[in-house]
């Protein structure tokens, strides 16, 4: 019911409507009108009601709720069902266990806080109020050893979007780092359930360091708003995150990741520079060369051969 009176009031963009035309719209009581109306304003809307005229929409709030990111969200399945919560351990947690009970492709699951926010291998991804937190469920029909690139194609779509809603030049830390100047914005986890040759399932969680605090993120991040100098509209670029990110996975499903691959490129910092990286128990130097078909990073070693590397943690880029 607040999704349908929000649009009422987008259709009466800076004008007031009466609560008895909105009841007569939606067939319920003025009484009934008047509740959603003190619930949106719990939810942050500000709504001027001024007898004889009515109610009028004066502010939305920058909140990761559905009645603001599915208002005129231009995808097809993505975000067609949003899940919102003021604070969860783990958006991947939350969105592997509806996968696992059946969720279809495409829910959502947002968060304006995660308690137990997770990188990869265990390690933790400090999650405070004004960052973004969100896993998309995602069934795409490929096998498990091709999940590497969703990773990659994901961190497109989020570059993509941030340089489109902040004008900041992000750049993409090989495999899942967004990183603005050497420090680092994003993060990217992917998670699956997969039979041997098949995913059942993908789950792509993206934190996102928007209006984050300084003073709660680790040594070496960022967040937008101090790059930008600027508040940053975390529902405009979740929104835009939505539609980049469906439009490059469903480009993926059609065509493959060579489509993907020049975009990724513009993008790296990474290719062309001196690295070092971690990977397992080893560590590898070189030149890093290209990302090939496969997701794999290649690298030609100081002793001249070549190595394809599918994860790792880069530790110095120079
Ligand atoms: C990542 O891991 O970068 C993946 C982070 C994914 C977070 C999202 S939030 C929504 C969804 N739900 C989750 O529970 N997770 C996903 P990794 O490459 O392993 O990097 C982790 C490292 O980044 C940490 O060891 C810190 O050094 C650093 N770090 C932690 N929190 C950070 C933050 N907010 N901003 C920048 N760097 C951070």
């Amino acid at each position: 019911m607040e999704e349908k009176i929000l649009k009422i009031f987008t259709r009466h963009k800076d004008m007031h409507v009466s609560g008895e035309d909105i009841s007569r719209e939606l067939g319920v009581s003025r009484t009934s009108i008047w509740k959603h109306v003190e619930a949106l304003r719990e939810l942050g809307y500000e709504i001027e009601a001024t007898p004889h005229l009515g109610y009028k929409l004066v502010a939305r709030p920058d909140r990761l709720i559905p009645e603001e990111l599915k208002d005129d969200l231009k995808t097809k399945f993505l975000g067609k069902k949003i899940l919102s919560y003021k604070s969860l351990d783990s958006t991947n947690d939350t969105a592997y266990h509806l996968a696992e009970n059946g969720e279809k492709e495409g829910t959502v699951v947002i968060a304006e806080r995660q308690r137990k926010g997770k990188g990869r291998q265990g390690r933790h991804w400090a999650s405070p109020a004004g960052g973004i937190y969100l896993s998309c469920i995602l069934k795409p029909d490929i096998e498990p050893k091709e999940v590497a690139k969703i990773t990659l194609v994901s961190a497109v779509a989020v570059c993509a979007s941030i340089r489109e809603v902040t004008d900041v030049k992000a750049m993409i830390k090989w495999p899942n780092d967004i990183i603005i100047e050497r420090k680092k914005v994003c993060g990217i986890l992917t998670e699956m359930r997969a039979e041997q040759d098949k995913v059942d399932f993908l789950i792509v969680g993206i934190g996102i360091n928007a209006d984050t605090p300084m003073g709660s993120l680790p040594k070496g991040a960022t967040s937008l708003a101090k790059e930008a100098d600027t508040k940053i509209s975390k529902v405009a670029l979740t929104k835009k995150i939505l539609e980049n990110l469906e439009h490059y996975v469903l480009l993926f499903k059609k065509e493959g990741f060579d489509k993907i691959r020049d975009e990724w490129h513009r993008y790296s910092a990474t290719i062309g520079h001196h690295v070092k990286i971690q990977c397992h128990n080893e560590r590898i130097e070189g030149q890093a060369l290209d990302v090939d078909n496969d997701g794999a990073l290649v690298v030609r070693l100081d002793s001249g051969f070549q190595k394809r590397i599918l994860s790792g943690d880069i530790i110095i880029a120079h």
